[in-house]
């Protein structure tokens, strides 16, 4: 990796991954594309910013050319719960996003990370002990994306040599940025909510245990597999990727050990509970560990601590 795009850079991954990348490699070496929101003012002051909108080829490979591209990370999409509001769109973006991410690797040499998710699972997968190979009929638009993506992306690695590579990311937690629209966002908004109100009113049911992981990790996971040795990767699209695994009354459990009193209500929104009911419960990532290293650092008691302590200095 030496001249890196992301896509998508302004969302909740990649406004993370971005400073990361740009601290490893160089602020000049690392190229942030967002699309809707506003980007945060250090993506723009502190390296190259532009604007992509990943449906245009031309424009992406205008980006790809006059910054010597080598490696994009592709995290533009939509999430779950937007997707099935708007399957369409969700697939025009998702999957006609990637097609023109890959062409245009293919036509100028660059390795792709593409992010999958726990969503590329379905009701008839295995929810516990999730195999690395196994079913995937998801019945929501964003998974039927997902599993096209990764098939997409094998074919362009044994077709034409395409170096992809990507991971089943489990729901993220962060505190830079708020996710938009996933069916794991509970597990973000309950620390928003909880530090201002000291109680959060979830959508997902009591007992929905989903497997999750803290953005640190995310972040140098995808760094880590896009540095690993090629000839290591018996699988490439995309590893079982997994951190912790619990249900809302779980981390609001450990929310409590920090904000006394804090209270969990629930409304049960049918649509994200149903998407929620056809995920793993806990991945198998074994494959990830033996093929490139795979080692999670945060625990769901570490991560509760490291968010509370850093959203409440954010709120000093
Ligand atoms: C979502 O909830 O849509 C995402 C995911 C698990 O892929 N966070």
């Amino acid at each position: 990796m030496n001249r890196i795009l992301v896509t998508g850079a302004t969302g909740q991954i990649g406004s993370e991954l971005v400073p990361a990348l740009r601290k490893k490699y160089g602020s000049d070496h690392v190229v942030a594309a967002g699309h809707k929101r506003t980007p945060p003012k250090t993506l723009v002051e502190e390296g190259p910013y532009t604007s992509l909108d990943v449906t245009d080829i031309d424009a992406l490979t205008t980006i790809v050319q006059d910054f010597h591209i080598d490696t994009i990370f592709h995290l533009a999409a939509l999430l779950s719960a937007v997707a099935e509001k708007n399957p369409q769109i969700a697939w025009k973006i998702n999957m006609e996003g990637l097609q023109n991410v890959l062409e245009v690797s293919r036509a100028y040499g660059c390795a792709v990370f593409f992010p999958s998710s726990i969503g590329a699972f379905g009701p008839g997968t295995p929810r516990d002990h999730t195999p690395q190979d196994t079913i995937q009929r998801p019945n929501t638009m964003y998974g039927v994306c997902k599993v096209a993506g990764e098939l997409l992306c094998d074919y362009y690695f044994t077709r034409f040599g395409v170096d992809t590579r990507g991971v089943r990311y489990p729901g993220l937690i962060s505190y830079e940025t708020l996710p938009g629209g996933g069916t794991t966002d509970y597990a973000v908004e309950i620390f928003y909510q909880g530090i201002q109100q000291k109680q959060y009113t979830c959508f997902l049911a009591e007992g929905t245990t989903l497997d999750m992981m803290y953005m640190p990790d995310a972040v140098r996971a995808a760094i880590e597999l896009m540095e690993a040795d090629s000839q290591q990767l018996k699988h490439r699209n995309a590893f079982n990727l997994t951190a912790m695994s619990f249900a809302p009354e779980e981390l609001a459990g450990q929310i409590q050990k920090h904000i006394p009193g804090f209270t969990l209500h629930y409304q049960i929104d049918p649509v994200r509970q149903a998407i929620a009911d056809s995920w793993p419960r806990h991945m198998d990532d074994q494959a990830a560990r033996e093929e490139w290293g795979w080692q999670p650092q945060y625990d769901l008691a570490a991560m509760t601590k490291d968010m509370i302590e850093r959203l409440q200095k954010s709120q000093v």
